[in-house]
Order: structure tokens, then sequence, then C-alpha cells
């Protein structure tokens, strides 16, 4: 596990490495000179040239940016070889998640390895991403390899199109493809003593034979220490830092989400099925051009919304209710990560709307507080202190209380975290320390919630059952931040007028 990275040094490897790969790209011929002119195993810009432009690999993401990603993560690798006198021989694997099954033949949707993702941008399950120092050249100078699967008519005519070689190459912008069954061509390579192996073994990402055969390589390598290294806090060090391209991608995301949401709010009149919001706010999300929702949402009715992780969604929300919507979906790879809660019947009732007024306020305070140079765990303090004066305010915690005491109270009524890192994956970047620094580029989350269980005796009764979280997405910036989620009604006027309108 890595340790906080100085905002100073990290600065100093990116404009390196951007330096470096704009000379050497610009002097690659254009793959899309070839483009094969027929279905590939993903959108490609000749079969959706609503989606991709010429040289994106995916939608607003171009062949130049993920051979950056690949650049900066081999400078990172040759700096951090450099420190630890390691060999100069590399070789980086990450392999593509595989297919998994609901029941015989019938796969559940396919969600592509992110890491795998970010560095390559290819769809398709059952490939490996291989990057190797070039012969006679040193890092950050290394080939880019896809082993993926081999054209076949015959699975083809089931599974839909494959890439293939020429496809992945054309698309991708890599150095050279070959099918999968050629990997293990590699392997006596990859067993050479004077190799370093950046390979994530703790959390290997499949369990193909291709895996286990590298579990092989692992286990006959181990005998050489500081041979094998998870490359893993180097990624989410490069995916902790939004690029431009990125940054876009995220607001199309926060801007589904908002209006799913506001036509969520629009149809729920007491009494009402958590399932029908569910449904409701999953197709308008896709509707909108998302691609999937990024998670099973909350979708928390009454006092099942002090259950933080309520994903049944099957249960009657009664007039009176509040109900929580934690959802948020993800486009061409990045997601959004939103919660409201609000009144079925569309009015707040006069303790609800203490409580909703409380959490909003502190979350405004934490909003204000996102910009460079501050952490999640000075806004986390920032939460607690505010809320626990709130708390005094309202009468939840007694006057009478010293300080250390309703900061206690603060931490039992709101057990989570102020917020997290945000990207490609809705908890981004886990292994990134809170205290890290915030730098313009980066994106987090901040929601504060209020949760008073019906257990609650100690608190006046007409504030427990209730739960409440309020959660926006925000880029950290040279300024004020962005929030990405703007657009989703958070004041108690304006969620009473959306819920209070037909449709
Ligand atoms: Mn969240």
């Amino acid at each position: 596990m890595w340790r906080v990275i100085g905002q100073r040094s990290f600065c100093r490897h990116v404009s390196a490495g951007a330096f470096c790969v704009t000379r050497w790209f610009s002097t690659r011929s254009h793959p899309l000179f070839s483009f094969p002119k027929r279905n590939l195993g993903q959108p490609s810009p000749f079969t959706h040239p609503q989606l991709l432009k010429t040289g994106e690999v995916t939608p607003g993401l171009t062949q130049t940016e993920y051979a950056l990603r690949r650049h900066k993560l081999m400078a990172l690798i040759q700096k951090e070889s450099e420190i630890l006198c390691a060999s100069t021989d590399h070789a980086v694997i990450i392999f593509a998640n595989s297919t998994l099954y609901m029941t015989s033949d019938i796969p559940f949707p396919f969600h592509q390895h992110n890491d795998f993702l970010y560095l390559c941008g290819f769809l398709e399950p059952e490939s490996i991403l291989l990057l190797q120092t070039k012969p006679g050249h040193v890092l950050p100078s290394h080939t880019a390899t896809l082993f993926v699967p081999r054209r076949d008519p015959g699975r083809e005519l089931w599974d839909g199109p494959r890439s293939g070689v020429d496809g992945t190459v054309a698309l991708t912008g890599v150095d050279q493809a070959f099918p999968i069954e050629d990997f293990k061509h590699v392997v006596p390579k990859l067993l050479d003593e004077g190799l370093t192996l950046w390979y994530d073994f703790v959390r290997p990402s499949n369990s193909s034979s291709h895996s286990s055969l590298l579990q092989q390589i692992i286990a006959s390598k181990a005998k050489c220490r500081n041979k094998i290294k998870s490359p893993q806090h180097l990624i989410q060090q490069l995916r902790l830092v939004k690029s431009q391209g990125e940054l876009e991608l995220m607001k199309k995301s926060g801007h589904i989400t908002s209006h799913a949401f506001i036509e969520t709010m629009y149809c729920s009149k007491a009494p009402i099925q958590e399932a029908f919001i569910y449904a409701k706010f999953d197709f308008e999300c896709r509707a909108r051009g998302a691609d999937i929702l990024a998670y099973l949402p909350v979708v928390a009715g009454g006092d099942r919304a002090n259950t933080l992780h309520y994903v049944k969604n099957n249960q009657i929300i009664k007039d009176g209710e509040m109900v929580l919507l934690d959802g948020g979906c993800e486009t061409s790879g990045y997601v959004s990560d939103v919660t409201r809660t609000w009144p079925v019947n569309g009015r707040f009732s006069a303790a609800q709307e203490e409580l909703y007024e409380i959490v909003l306020q502190v979350q405004k305070s934490c909003l204000n507080l996102c910009v460079s140079g501050t952490s999640l765990e000075d806004l986390y303090s920032h939460l607690l202190t505010e809320l626990a004066k709130k708390l005094k305010d309202l009468g939840i915690v007694h006057s009478q209380c010293s300080n250390s005491q309703s900061l206690k109270a603060a931490r039992r009524l709101c057990p989570h975290h102020v917020g997290h890192y945000l990207g490609m994956d809705v908890h981004d970047t886990p292994d990134v320390s809170r205290s890290l620094l915030l730098q313009p580029g980066m994106v987090i989350t901040i929601e504060p919630g209020i949760y008073i269980p019906r257990t609650e005796t100690e608190i006046p009764e007409k504030y427990r059952g209730l739960g409440i979280r309020i959660e926006d997405d925000v880029v950290i910036t040279e300024r004020s931040p962005i929030i990405l989620s703007a657009e989703c009604p958070k004041e108690i006027y304006e969620i009473q007028q959306v819920c209070g309108q037909s449709r």
C-alpha cells in the first residue's frame, strides 16, 4: 500500500511524461488509414460515428490519451525502480475481466476491468494487456501489446463480432496484438531472472487459465525477491487526477443523473413502490445515454433509509414518508454518485424539514471548502464539527453536552465518512489516503447524512425513523469547485416545486 504523494513531485512526473509522449506519438502513422470496414467487438468511429470521432478508442478518449496514460505508468515504474535500484527490464500485465454467467449460457452484463480499460480502452472480455521494455531502450519507452479473443465465425454467430488482431490495433493504437492463445509464448520471457514483473497478484482480476498460468510464474519467481510488484498504487495515482477528456465524461454522467433525479421526483406520488422509483431512475438514466447504472441504487423509504446499504428496494413508501435515493450512472466508463432525500407526497413535514435543513447547511458548508490544499479528512472534521453544533441547536444533543460528547453524537448519527474519490469506480482509487491534499483534477463526493433509527429513544420522537443524506459530485479546480450534480434539486423549495408538479 502506498503513502501520500507530495503534490509537487507528482506534478513533476506528469509534466515530464507529457513532454516525452507528445514527441514520441507525433512520429507514429495514424492506424485509421487501414481501419477495418466491419463491425468490431465494440463501437468504433467507422460503425458508430454518432458516438466516436476519428482517432477515439472510446467516446471522448483518443488513442493519444490512452498512449499517454501507458507512458505515464511506465515513467512512474522507471522512477520507482530507480529508487529501488531494481532491474531495467520490466513487464506490466493487466488482465481484462472474464464473462460471468447468471445461468447456463446466459451472461451477466459484461463490465470491463477498470485498470485494463484505463490503459487501453479495449472492451472485450478474456484479453490481456502487456507493457514491456523495448530491447535496447530504457523506460518509459515500451511496447504495448494486447492479447485478444481470436476471430471465430462459430462463436461470433452467437456472441456477435470480435475485433480480432487487426481491428484491435486499428481501434486502440497499441503497437501490436495477438490471439490470446499466444500469451503462453510470452511466459518464458517473464520467467527471466533479470525482469521485474508488475502484476496485481493480491487481487488477480479473473480466474481464467491465463491468470492461473501467471500464478505459477509468480510461484516460480518467488525466490527472486523484488521481482514481482503490484502496479496498483501507480495506476491509482494516475487515475486519481482526471484529464479534461475524463472530466467531460464525468460532467455528462452528472448531468444525466441530475435529470434522471428530476424525472423520478416528478413521478413520485404517495403511496409508491420503491421498485417503481428504482425502475424509473434506471430508465431515465439509460434513456438519456448512460450505459448502465453505476451501482445498485439505494431506494429507501421511511426508516429503511437508516440501513446505509439498503438495496432490497421492495417495500411500499407511505404518504408522509421520505425516500432516500442514492443512485448514479456510468457513461463511457465514468460514473456519478448522487443522493437526494425527498417526501413522496411532495411536502416536507415540520420535523423532516428541520432535519433536512441542517444536513443541507452542513453539506453546503463542506462544498465551500472543496479547494485544492484541503483533504477529505479535513472536510470530514469540518462535517463533524458543523453537525455537532446543529444537533445541539435542534435539541437532538443536550445543550449541556461537552464538545467531545456532541462530536461523539455526530459520529453516531452520521456513521460514514464525508465522501470518497470518484472516477471510473464509484469508490475510486480506494488505496489513496483520505489525508492526501486535494489538487485540481481530482473528483470527490460530499455526502453528509443524519440517520435516526426508531431505537434512538433519547432523541425527540418526531425525529425518530428519519434518515437523510445529500450527496453531490465535486471537481477540484484552481478556483471554486465544479459541482457535477448541480442541476439536481436540493433546496427545500426546489424539491417541493418539482414534486408538486405533475407529468
Ligand atoms: Mn457516495
